[in-house]
């Protein structure tokens, strides 16, 4: 037999058998969103405009996420634009659709340096008047909502960069401690809300982070109350901070909870399968940051959708930062998050396959190599397993890590090689050797 193989032609030995990765019938065995993070006791949310909750976005809201915050419904210019004339509407239909969903309200914001009513920002206000303005706006919009929201974020980005505080209306005309009365007032407004401090570039350990960190130390020391910590997580691909998990476990070691309360994550446009398999990652490891830490309550999107995110309008020529398409068909990145909550891994469309070739043979060895190809799917780690029937052994691999024991090989993607694009392939090779006869294998993804 030996013999009769070895005087083979190289073409006949090049022979291949794909197999089909997880061909989707149509997930239906997906669970959503919100079931993964209810089984995790976890928040999955997403910021929502009132005025666009109805067909499919109200669809995707209500079936996916466990929490919503009013984008922009309950910031003071909204709420009050002229002096002592409320507007709730938008508002309102957000904690009722909430409420008739059976989800959670995070309350956004009370206390920030933007988006105030001009005659609000643009007055001349003594410290007592607008200690007065600041203490009515939180029991007036809170007290309208009393009982009914889980989460406010009392005070929002009241950092600069560098850890010094903003120079906010709030901060020039009351100092620090606008904070600590701001979250005072907050808890007589509505003792059963959880009250947050939220800001941006706070993700990762770092000047501004270290002080939101000591000023959580100094509140909780002084008795003021103060539940959480929110982190913005408005991020750039690729750009997770690596003390990510670290940051949140040192917030939460202070005996506040952490929520990821705005995450997006942008790229440069267009969006191509290898920067939404990046994307994809990217959130997954933001995910798996606040599912490793207990005092984690979750996190929110900003957004779930391209076509409604604020980033493009703000960076130019950046955006596709949400888990959904423009036409809310869910990304790499939606998947990511399923999986990082405890979900299965089905691949959105179409399929990845592995080819295995025989591509030379002499009397005891031969070279091998499998070829993985995506259509209409992507990858971000892989790994190929077959069995050998007849004895064959690998002894040498290129481009993959190849372990065998037994009859059984695996073989995983090295560091540089686990993303496979949409339309694009990856190929490892590896050298083995048989008696009597080398059959190929069906190789499976896994
Ligand atoms: O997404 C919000 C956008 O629609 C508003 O125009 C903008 C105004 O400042 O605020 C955006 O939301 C911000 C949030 O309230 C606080 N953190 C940063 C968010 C993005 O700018």
């Amino acid at each position: 037999m030996r013999s009769l193989r070895t005087g083979l032609s190289l073409a006949s030995l090049v022979t291949g058998l794909a197999l089909l990765l997880g061909a989707p019938p149509a997930q239906a065995a997906d669970l959503p969103l919100r079931d993964l993070a209810d089984a995790k006791n976890k928040v999955i949310g997403t910021a929502v405009a009132g005025s666009k909750l109805t067909g499919t976005y109200a669809e995707i809201a209500a079936r996916e996420f466990n929490a919503v915050t009013p984008e922009n419904a309950m910031k003071w210019g909204s709420v009050e634009p002229t002096r002592g004339t409320y507007n709730w509407a938008e508002a309102d239909r957000i904690v009722d659709f909430a409420e008739a969903n059976g989800q959670q309200v995070r309350g956004h914001t009370l206390v920030w340096h933007s988006q105030n009513p001009s005659w609000l920002a643009n007055g001349a206000w003594t410290a007592a008047e607008l200690r007065q303005l600041m203490n009515s706006h939180i029991a007036t919009t809170m007290g309208r909502y009393q009982g009914r929201l889980a989460t406010w974020d009392v005070v929002n980005e009241a950092f600069n960069e560098d850890g010094t505080y903003r120079q906010s209306l709030w901060y020039n005309g009351l100092g620090t401690d606008y904070i600590a009365e701001a979250l005072t007032a907050a808890r007589a407004a509505d003792p059963s809300a959880k009250l947050y401090i939220n800001d941006y570039n706070v993700e990762g350990v770092n000047a501004k982070s270290t002080a939101m960190y000591n000023l959580v130390r100094s509140l909780k020391e002084r008795g003021v109350p103060i539940d959480g910590v929110g982190l913005q997580a408005h991020l750039i691909l690729g750009q997770v901070p690596a003390t990510l998990q670290q940051n949140i476990q040192r917030f939460a070691d202070l005996g506040v909870d952490v929520a990821i309360t705005e995450l997006d994550i942008r790229m440069t446009l267009p969006a191509d399968s290898a920067k939404l398999a990046q994307q994809a990652a990217d959130y997954r490891q933001v995910l798996n940051a606040c599912v490793a830490v207990p005092r984690c309550v979750g996190a929110t999107v900003w957004g779930f959708g391209d076509a409604d995110s604020w980033v493009p309008s703000t960076f130019p020529g950046q955006g596709a930062a949400t888990p959904y398409d423009e036409g809310y068909a869910p990304k790499p990145a939606y998947h990511a998050i399923a999986e990082a909550l405890g979900g299965t891994t089905t691949p959105p469309t179409g399929a990845c396959t592995a080819t295995y070739s025989v591509v030379n043979q002499w009397n005891s060895g031969f070279t091998g190599q499998v070829r993985i190809a995506c259509d209409g799917a992507s990858l971000s780690s892989w790994k190929a397993n077959w069995t050998y029937g007849a004895g064959q052994q690998v002894t040498q691999a290129w481009n993959a890590t190849c372990t065998q024991s037994g009859t059984a090989v695996s073989c995983s993607n090295a560091s540089y090689n686990g993303t496979v694009p949409d339309g694009g392939s990856v190929t490892f090779g590896f050298n083995a050797s048989w008696t009597g006869s080398n059959p190929v294998p069906t190789v499976t993804l896994g």
